[in-house]
């Protein structure tokens, strides 16, 4: 199997600053060795360099970094049309959520192209389905969802010639969901599990029907992997932690299913913030969650102390 990295440090989407350093991180903390380990051919494809687009302007002033943010969507989405049509599994690698916004609408295409429908694992604390005119905060990296689902005009962003069925979407992880973002999980059909649901049926129940729907209907399967769908007790390098997160068990379960299931086609790992972590340790078990991602099995893990650690 082969994968490319496609490095996008991308940080105008999010409220600090610091995912700029996301991709270097992820490469310092092993990642290539991680993928190498499972038998993954891996061409490492750098940085993305930004290429300015068309001017774009919103009414609402509330939107932060708005043609910055803009540029760096366009930019991403040619380069991920070209890895999904070159490589088995895209591994986009950031930078903030609004990445998504380019990946989604990559992803979908690209089903359309092989015919297949397209699901979509959303790992995040957020929904991120904001709209230009519901964000509160007037960060992108809220908003990719409901612009890849096309729920609300994004004039300032690229169109999307096939929107993703949002009844295709489920969601692990949430615990802070805006209102509007609330009222669009229901009005759509979004399959949203939230952190009570976790704490009562595991992940393991919801995660297995999703990926039965996937092989029955033959699908395509992005994961977009938001760093804050993880406790920050042990994920302490981003910017937006909520309380409440997922386990490491409970993530590496979800890797591990995903992987069994054979299905996973494309993959974005966001929201990484390196200038707030200790010592690297988030960066480390993203890698080490990459590696059970794709095949590592419990019993194959490096039995030492300092295990996470995958690269010198
Ligand atoms: B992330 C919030 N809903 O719109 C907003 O980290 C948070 O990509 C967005 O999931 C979090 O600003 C975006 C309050
Ligand atoms: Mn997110
Ligand atoms: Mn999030
Ligand atoms: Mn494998």
């Amino acid at each position: 199997m082969q994968a490319q990295i496609i490095g996008a440090p991308i940080q105008s989407g999010a409220g600090q600053p610091g995912c700029i350093m996301g991709p270097d991180a992820l490469r310092t903390a092993g990642l290539v060795a991680a993928l190498e380990g499972q038998g993954v051919t891996v061409s490492d494809r750098g940085n993305l360099a930004l290429v300015e687009g068309p001017k774009v302007t919103h009414p609402n002033p509330v939107l932060k970094n708005l043609q910055h943010t803009a540029d760096w969507v366009r930019t991403l989405r040619g380069a991920a049309d070209k890895a999904m049509e070159e490589t088995d599994i895209p591994i986009f690698i950031g930078g903030d959520h609004s990445m998504a916004a380019a990946t989604l609408p990559a992803a979908a295409n690209r089903a359309a192209r092989a015919g297949k429908p397209l699901f979509v694992l959303w790992l995040d604390a957020h929904p991120d389905m904001n709209t230009l005119e519901s964000t509160v905060s007037g960060n992108l990296h809220g908003c990719p969802v409901a612009y890849a689902a096309n729920l609300a005009p994004f004039p300032v962003f690229p169109e999307v010639p096939n929107p993703v069925d949002p009844t295709r979407i489920t969601m692990l992880g949430l615990r802070s969901v805006d209102p509007p973002e609330a009222e669009a999980i229901h009005a759509t059909g979004v399959d949203a599990y939230d952190m009570r649901a976790i704490d009562e049926r595991g992940v393991a129940e919801p995660l297995r029907a999703f990926l039965e729907r996937v092989a029955a209907e033959d699908g395509h399967l992005h994961l977009s992997f938001d760093v804050d769908f993880l406790d920050p007790a042990i994920a302490p390098a981003v910017g937006t932690t909520v309380p409440g997160g997922a386990t490491f068990r409970e993530a590496h379960l979800i890797m591990e299913m995903v992987h069994d299931s054979g299905r996973l086609t494309s993959l974005d790992l966001v929201e990484l913030n390196p200038f707030l972590d200790d010592r690297g340790r988030t960066a480390l078990l993203v890698t080490d969650l990459v590696a059970s991602l794709f095949g590592r099995r419990v019993l194959d893990r490096p039995n030492r102390p300092n295990a996470g650690r995958l690269a010198a």
